[in-house]
Order: structure tokens, then C-alpha cells, then sequence
């Protein structure tokens, strides 16, 4: 791998660049086994990848939507990126034919996950891991930053893909498995109980909150072996 995590093939140009972000704070032993498989996998799918680790400093309640849009927008002052896979670290995929590419609509590629039976949860369910081209992802724009806590930013991206006319891609059921890695709530990350009521403005804010609006202070990079590591805080005036 080259330096900042970027895995490509010797032999083959891939025809999309890809960035991976994995939103995080405190869950080193599942990022390890995380990176032990889905390494091995990218070669075999012999993409061009990079690994992006976007690490939200406390004290803030964690954001993972708020942490995405950051991944996108620090990743592409790295390079032009085509396709950008937000990537939890506790889902391992278990299929490798689950092909990490990006296409006409946005794709949510964790549809079967052990925890849910390897059934969908719902219709719009968009959790956990799912694929935007940059024009997508700057179309919706973005996830919500409003989401502080546990649950509703993977809904709300559901409309906002709806909302500009994308359908959500899936592959079937066999391909789309994941292992989800056993874990408690974390701290800092408690439920949002707020989240069905800040949902009720989605789609009029969608335009005017996420990608372009959000707020964040990045204190640190590192090019590491296996991922570039970006620690940020969020809510600080730039
Ligand atoms: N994440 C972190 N650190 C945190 C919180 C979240 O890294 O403190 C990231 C991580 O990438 C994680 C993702 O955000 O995979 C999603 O958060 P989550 O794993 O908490 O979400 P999930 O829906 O959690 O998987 C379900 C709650 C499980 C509670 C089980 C109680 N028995």
C-alpha cells in the first residue's frame, strides 16, 4: 500500500477512484478487523482506494453524518475522487463479490446485516455503508450536520436521495451481507431522541444544511501506512 492508504492493482488502472470514509472515535479493535478484511478484499476487486479515518476529537456527542461530509471534502483536497464509500467500521462485508463501485444512482451496499436476520430493515434504510459519485453526493448535498447523537442522519439522507429523483441501488440479498462486529452503545453517542422532530425540516432544509454548511476545525493529519487519519472537532468558526 502507498503511503496514506491507497491500494491499487500493479497491472490494471481502475476506471474509478475511491475514497473510503470511515467515520470514528474510540473503536480501534473493530477498525483492525475491519482493515484486515476489507484490504484484502478492495485487491480483489482490484480498486484504486484510499482509506480516510475521520476521527471526531471530544467533547462534542458524536456526529457521523457531520463526520461523512467532512470525509468528502477533505479526501477530495487530496485528489479527484469518482466514487466515496461511507463506511462504518463495525461492518465487515462477507461477500467479495459486493463490488465497491460507484454507478447511476447512489447504492446502499449494506442491505443484509447478521444483526437484522440478513434482511433489509426497512424500505429506505440507507445505514452503515452506502456509495455516492462526487456529483451525487454534492447533488443531495451531503448528509445533515444536525444529527448529534445516536440515529435519524441515515434517514434523512434517505429523502434527501429521494428528494432529487435518485433511487436507492442495492444488489441482492446473498451479495449485500455484512457482519456486524457485537458492540454496546458508545459513550458520548447517545440516542437521539430528538431526531423525528429535526426530521420534519429535511427536506426544506436540504438545500442550505449539509455539505455546504458544515462547521469543523481539523487538527490533525497523518499519512499513515494503512489510511490517512484526520482528526477533527466540530462547531468551531474556521
Ligand atoms: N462510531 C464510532 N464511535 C462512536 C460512535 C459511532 O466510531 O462512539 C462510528 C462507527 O463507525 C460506527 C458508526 O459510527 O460503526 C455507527 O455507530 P453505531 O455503531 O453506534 O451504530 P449502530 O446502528 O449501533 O451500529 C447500534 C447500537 C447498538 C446498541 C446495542 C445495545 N445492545
Amino acid at each position: 500500500m502507498e503511503k496514506g492508504g491507497r491500494i491499487r492493482s500493479a497491472n490494471c488502472t481502475a476506471r474509478q477512484r475511491l475514497a473510503i470514509i470511515i467515520p470514528f472515535r474510540n473503536r480501534h479493535p473493530h477498525l483492525n478487523i475491519l482493515l484486515r478484511n476489507l484490504i484484502p478484499f478492495l485487491r480483489k476487486q482490484m480498486a484504486d482506494a484510499t482509506i480516510f479515518i475521520i476521527e471526531q476529537a471530544p467533547p462534542t456527542t458524536f456526529n457521523r453524518g457531520a463526520l461523512l461530509n467532512i470525509g468528502f471534502l477533505e479526501a477530495l483536497k487530496t485528489a479527484d475522487f469518482d466514487c466515496f464509500l461511507l463506511h462504518d467500521v463495525d461492518l465487515v462485508p462477507l461477500n467479495d463479490r459486493n463490488f465497491y463501485r460507484c454507478g447511476d444512482n447512489p447504492r446502499h451496499y449494506a442491505a443484509a446485516i447478521n444483526k437484522n436476520r440478513f434482511r433489509l430493515r426497512y424500505e429506505h434504510y440507507v445505514g452503515g455503508v452506502v456509495g455516492f459519485s462526487k456529483e451525487q453526493y454534492i447533488k443531495v448535498n451531503g448528509h445533515s450536520n444536525l444529527y448529534f447523537g445516536w440515529g435519524g442522519e441515515d434517514d434523512d439522507l434517505a429523502w434527501r436521495i429521494l428528494n432529487k429523483t435518485y433511487k436507492i441501488d442495492r444488489y441482492d440479498n446473498m451479495t449485500s451481507r455484512y457482519l456486524m462486529i457485537k458492540h454496546e452503545r458508545d459513550k458520548g453517542n447517545s440516542k437521539n431522541t430528538e431526531r423525528r422532530n429535526i426530521m420534519k425540516s429535511s427536506s426544506r432544509r436540504q438545500d442550505v444544511e449539509g455539505l455546504n454548511s458544515v462547521k469543523y476545525k481539523v487538527n490533525s493529519v497523518e499519512l499513515c501506512h494503512l489510511y490517512t487519519w484526520i482528526n477533527v472537532s466540530l462547531n468551531m468558526t474556521e
